[in-house]
């Protein structure tokens, strides 16, 4: 037996994990030259690490590497555990400024040639322009189920003051013990989803941020990884990659005074995707017609153009008519997505062959890797959620007795929720299959209570076709008259009434309500409990009306 072989049966090695390592370039391994600048060097990061103790265990790998890991490198253990890591370099070695989509294709083939022999990635990149990759790569990698992070520094790793060790060593150690399966950056003790990453700070070793999202674990005495915020696929099928990005997508920023001559150069064919940074939650101009008018005309012909902020951090709304009058033009809200996202996925999206127009739309709505927080209000149905179909799967649930459980823990919140948005489509969907609009939830109320509440009459009008009854009270006994005249809505008001429902609520409660709103004037509140059926001449404790309380406040 030789020497090698013979260790190896006197013990077992402790468990090993292996990472791939794609070197692609970036400060992490440039060296300064004569003129005093930074630049890549080629060959010679695998060598200087071999010489690093917290990068290379050589006793141990004499010991125990086998004659084909010898181009592998091993970290000294953790808890217990090995992590072996082989580096694939790139050639050239670009500064990040230099890649374009070309070379997200070539990362992507690699993890996807590599995928079953490793379990994790590094990707070893420059900082500059490493949110888009990594938003790129979040949607050009389907049905992930491994860890995929890149990391790069400020500083080269091997100057004596350098981020780029800490970076490194911890993106190893991650993406060696830990199954997050999606595409991350891990910067300055912080791992963050690479979708929702920007580079924020040119100047600090925490240069990354995910300004709408908190990290998704963070690695200090110990390792604290969200496992909640993991986004996971729910599709079961194999890992592959999509390559063909398409690259008639870009971003415009509008500003003040902003000609309509560049928004018309700019949505010029062959341009298919734009995305638009505008002010605030969304804003733009909405008294200039001819700007909306081109944009409109844009999106009638097919360029699909996405509403994000520049703000750093927040969303997009419909709240301002300035805002509003974008909607109206076609253009899709992004909510939260960063410009990075916005633009990378759209030029995914837009690649897809096999989609039609309408559904590229759709799918620039909906959340397809964690890069957008989906806001209910803006016109996305709670069935884009695929909810229900999502957690039978995860669940494994094969048996109808079992979904059909399911389907009750969970209709009556579903159905509460797309009455919140009015969304009858849903409503109708949830009803056919299975569905009872009578359900409540755990606090007893039913969508009927949620729509008389939020005001919204055609949902009503159906839940009341349906026969949902005007009768049923929550765990507080509030039926959904009370909540329409709560929410001073007359017309829903009225169509209950009519309906036969009748207020139920107790003479001194009342009488409370109608003194509050003559004390504040509040003269809609008062008259939605006229026409709800209240006596308005209800007297309270001490004997006293409404009318009281106006003459004194009067
Ligand atoms: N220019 C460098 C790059 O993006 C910056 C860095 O890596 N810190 O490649």
């Amino acid at each position: 037996i030789p020497p090698k072989r013979r260790k190896l049966m006197t013990y077992e090695p402790e468990p090993r994990s292996t990472v791939l390592v794609i070197y692609t370039g970036g400060t992490i391994g440039m060296e300064t030259n004569d003129e005093g600048v930074y630049e890549t060097k080629e060959n010679f990061l695998v060598s200087k690490l071999k010489t690093l103790p917290l990068f290379h265990d050589e006793e141990y790998a004499v010991a125990h590497f086998a004659a084909d890991e010898k181009d592998f490198l091993v970290l000294p253990h953790q808890n217990g555990r090995r992590v072996m890591y082989k580096i694939m370099e790139y050639k050239p070695l670009l500064d990040s400024s230099n890649m374009m989509e070309n070379d997200w294709g070539k990362i992507a083939s690699d993890l996807f040639e590599h995928y079953d022999h490793y379990d994790g990635f590094v990707v070893l990149h420059g900082t500059d322009t490493m949110a888009y990759t990594a938003s790129a790569l979040s949607f050009m990698c389907e049905n992930l189920g491994k860890t995929i992070i890149l990391t790069g520094s400020q500083i080269p790793i091997f100057e004596v003051r350098s981020d780029g060790r800490d970076n490194f060593l911890s993106s190893l150690i991650m993406a060696g013990l830990y199954n997050i399966p999606e595409v991350l950056v891990c910067f300055d003790n912080k791992i963050l989803r690479g979708n929702r990453s920007i580079k924020n700070d040119a100047g600090s070793f925490s240069a990354f941020i995910s300004p709408n999202i908190p990290p998704i674990a963070t690695l200090e005495i110990r390792i604290n990884v969200d496992w909640a915020a993991v986004f996971r696929t729910t599709k079961t099928e194999k890992f592959r990659v999509h390559k063909n990005m398409c690259l008639n997508v870009g971003l415009l920023r509008i500003f003040p005074g902003i000609t309509l001559q560049t928004v018309k150069a700019f949505l010029q064919p062959p341009m298919q995707g734009v995305v638009l940074q505008t002010y605030g939650a969304g804003n733009a101009p909405d008294d200039r017609p001819d700007f909306l008018k081109v944009l409109k005309e844009a999106s009638d012909i097919g360029v699909v153009i996405i509403n994000i902020t520049q703000c750093t951090k927040g969303c997009v709304m419909t709240s301002y008519a300035t805002g509003k009058a974008l909607n109206d033009a076609g253009v899709i809200c992004g909510g939260d997505m960063t410009p990075e996202a916005a633009l990378t996925k759209l030029s995914y999206v837009l690649s897809k062959e096999t989609w039609s127009m309408e559904e590229k739309r759709k799918f620039m709505k909906r959340n397809l890797r964690g890069e957008m927080t989906v806001v209910a209000k803006e016109d996305i149905s709670i069935l884009d959620f695929e909810l229900i179909e999502s957690v039978a799967q995860e669940l494994r649930l094969s048996s109808t007795e079992e979904k059909k459980k399911l389907q009750d823990a969970l209709y009556p919140s579903l159905m509460c929720a797309a009455a919140k948005t009015g969304d009858n489509d849903a409503l109708e969907i949830l009803r056919r299959s299975g569905g009872n609009l009578s359900s409540h939830n755990y606090d007893g109320r039913t969508a009927l209570h949620v729509a008389s509440k939020e005001g919204h009459v055609p949902t009503v009008k159906y839940l009341l076709q349906q026969g949902v009854s005007v009768h049923l009270k929550d765990c507080n006994g509030i039926t959904p008259l009370h909540d329409a005249v709560m929410g001073k809505h007359q017309d829903i008001i009225t169509l209950l009434v009519q309906t036969g429902a009748k207020l139920t609520i107790k003479p001194i409660v009342l009488s409370l309500e109608l003194c509050c709103a003559a004390a504040s004037e509040d003269i809609e509140t008062l008259q939605a409990y006229r026409d709800a059926g209240a006596n308005l001449s209800v007297c309270d404790y001490d004997k006293r009306t409404a009318l009281h309380v106006a003459r004194k406040y009067r």
